[in-house]
C-alpha cells in the first residue's frame, strides 16, 4: 500500500527482497548454472512450523488448485501498518502482541449488543480449510490456504436488524503493543467494510489459521477478514469490533485517498489505480507476471452481486 504524501513508505516495487531472490533463481537457472554456491538460500515450504495445529475440516468447492505460496514467504512478506510500513516488519514487530485473551464487540444494527470471546467463537464454528488466490492492491499475489469458517454464520448469529445493510470491521488500537501506531501513518484504529451480501457470500471467510496452524501474528491473529475477490486491504486484519450500520462504512484507506481506494475495491484489471495500471501481478515466487483476472478470478461466484453496477465509479 502506499500513500501519496508521505515519505517514510518506499515502493515495495523496487527493492523487493522476495522478487530479487526469485530473479537471481531464475536467471542462474536460465543460464544453466549448477553450482549451489551461486544460489541464494530459497526456505522450503515445510509443514509444521510451531505454532498450535488446528482441527479442520475439508471444502474443496471453492479451493484453488495453483501451486501454494511457501509459509515463509506468507508469513515474512506483510502488509500490516499497525507493525511497520515496509513488509518485513510486520513479522518482527508482531510478536509483541498479546493474543489471549481475545474478544469481539458485536454492535450497532443488531437485535443485541455483545461480546464474544474467541475461545466460545472457535467453540461454534467447524473450522475448515480454504485455499484461495489474494492479490494485493500493489501488484502481488499469492495462494494461501487459510483456516476459518464462513462470516455468515457469524452474521447469523449476530442476528443483524432489518436496518444493517452494511458490516464494518475494526482492528484492535493498542499503541503499546503496536509500534506502528505510535506514528500517524493511517488513522487508527484500522476500519474496513463491506456490503451485507458481500460479507454473507460464502467466500467470504474469518480466518484463524494457515497452512493448518494457528494465523501467524502477522497475518492478522487471532481472528482476520478473508475477502478473496478484492484488493488485500480489505482483509483486515487483528479484529475487534463488528458493528452493523445502516450507512456505508468509511474505510481507513478512503480516508486517506478516497480518490485511490474505493469502497468496494473488487479486484478490477480494466480499473487502473491513478497511478499504476492493475492489468498484471507478480506471483510472489514467481520472476514472470501474469494477467490479474476480474474479480481475482471468483467471477462466477461474486459478479452478480454487483450487476447493474458501473463498476468504474463504484472502485
Ligand atoms: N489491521 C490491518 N489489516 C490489514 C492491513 C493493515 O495494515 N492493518 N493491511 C492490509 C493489506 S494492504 C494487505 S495486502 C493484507 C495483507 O495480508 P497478509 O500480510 O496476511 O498477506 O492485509 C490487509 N489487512
Ligand atoms: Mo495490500
Amino acid at each position: 500500500m502506499l500513500i501519496k504524501k508521505s515519505q517514510d513508505i518506499l515502493s515495495s516495487e523496487i527493492t523487493d527482497q522476495a522478487i530479487y531472490r526469485e530473479r537471481r533463481k531464475f536467471m542462474t537457472s536460465s543460464i544453466g548454472l549448477t553450482a549451489a554456491a551461486t544460489l541464494l538460500p530459497l526456505q522450503a515450504s515445510v509443514a509444521g512450523y510451531g505454532g498450535q495445529s488446528l482441527k479442520f475440516g475439508e471444502n474443496t468447492q471453492f479451493n484453488t488448485t495453483e501451486e501454494k505460496t511457501s509459509f515463509d514467504k506468507i508469513s515474512n512478506y506483510n502488509n500490516f501498518y499497525e507493525f511497520g510500513t515496509d513488509k518485513y516488519s510486520p513479522a518482527k514487530n508482531a510478536q509483541a502482541l498479546t493474543t489471549d485473551p481475545w474478544s469481539v464487540q458485536i454492535d450497532g444494527e443488531v437485535e443485541k449488543s455483545k461480546i464474544l470471546h474467541l475461545e466460545d467463537i472457535l467453540k461454534q464454528h467447524a473450522l475448515e480449510e480454504r485455499i484461495y488466490r489474494m492479490r494485493c492492491v500493489e501488484r502481488w499475489s499469492m495462494v494461501i490456504p487459510w483456516i476459518g469458517f464462513p462470516l455468515a454464520k457469524l452474521i447469523k448469529q449476530a442476528k443483524p436488524t432489518s436496518k444493517a445493510k452494511y458490516v464494518q470491521f475494526e482492528t484492535l488500537q493498542r499503541p503499546g503493543e503496536m509500534a506502528g501506531q505510535r506514528r500517524g501513518v493511517l488513522p487508527w484504529p484500522y476500519i474496513e467494510g463491506l456490503r451485507m451480501d458481500e460479507a454473507m457470500n460464502p467466500l467470504t471467510l474469518l480466518a484463524v489459521g494457515l497452512y493448518g496452524e494457528v494465523l501467524p501474528k502477522q497475518n492478522g491473529a487471532p481472528l482476520r477478514l478473508v475477502v478473496p475477490w478484492k484488493y488485500g486491504f480489505k482483509s483486515i486484519k487483528s479484529i475487534v469490533k463488528i458493528t452493523f450500520t445502516e450507512h456505508e462504512p468509511v474505510s481507513s484507506w478512503t480516508k486517506v485517498a478516497p480518490d485511490e481506494y474505493g469502497f468496494y475495491s473488487n479486484v478490477n484489471p480494466a480499473v487502473d489505480h491513478p497511478r499504476w495500471s492493475q492489468r498484471k501481478e507478480r506471483r510472489i515466487g514467481d520472476f514472470l507476471k501474469r494477467k490479474t483476472l476480474p474479480f481475482n478470478g471468483y467471477a462466477e461466484q461474486v459478479a452478480s452481486l454487483y450487476t447493474g453496477m458501473d463498476l468504474k465509479k463504484y472502485f
